[in-house]
């Protein structure tokens, strides 16, 4: 009965209920896992709460066009400092120069897209963004 009077209370305001079961390993050890909610509804135009590929590579023109500081139309790996790990780079460079061109972006990005739908129902839930490959795509877009 003790522990009735503390989770029922809990459950009201919806925490049990919110807490993930695998929200251990859904963040890497000592980072936050960062919340999709606000990137999906700055982005949901259909009001289901989901992103679809076209609405994710739209999002990824905007983020590239952002990191482009020059303008050239290719990403220089400082450019993606804060978003790909040089091993990244490099996989997402497969012509081998020393820049992400527009095409290689959104590869890149598509790779991610499908990575994190599972599901394969064509979105992306802010579920599926909560997950390892959701927040790598995340990282990327956002
Ligand atoms: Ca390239
Ligand atoms: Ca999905």
């Amino acid at each position: 009965m003790a522990n009735n009077a503390l989770i029922v209370p809990l459950m009201l305001l919806g925490i049990v209920a919110a807490v993930p079961t695998n929200a251990q390993t859904a963040s890497p050890a000592g980072s936050a896992t960062s919340d999709p909610n606000a990137f999906v509804q700055k982005w949901d135009r259909s009001g289901k709460g989901m992103l679809d590929m076209k609405t994710v590579l739209n999002a990824a023109i905007v983020k590239f066009e952002m990191l482009d500081k020059d303008h050239k139309g290719r990403l220089t790996q400082q450019d993606l400092a804060g978003s790909v790990t040089p091993q990244e780079f490099a996989a997402a460079n497969p012509d081998g120069d020393t820049t992400i061109g527009a095409e290689e972006w959104f590869d890149l990005v598509r790779r991610h897209f499908y990575a994190a739908n599972p599901d394969n129902d064509g979105s992306l839930s802010s579920d599926e963004f909560k997950t390892p490959a959701g927040q790598a795509l995340l990282k990327l877009v956002q």
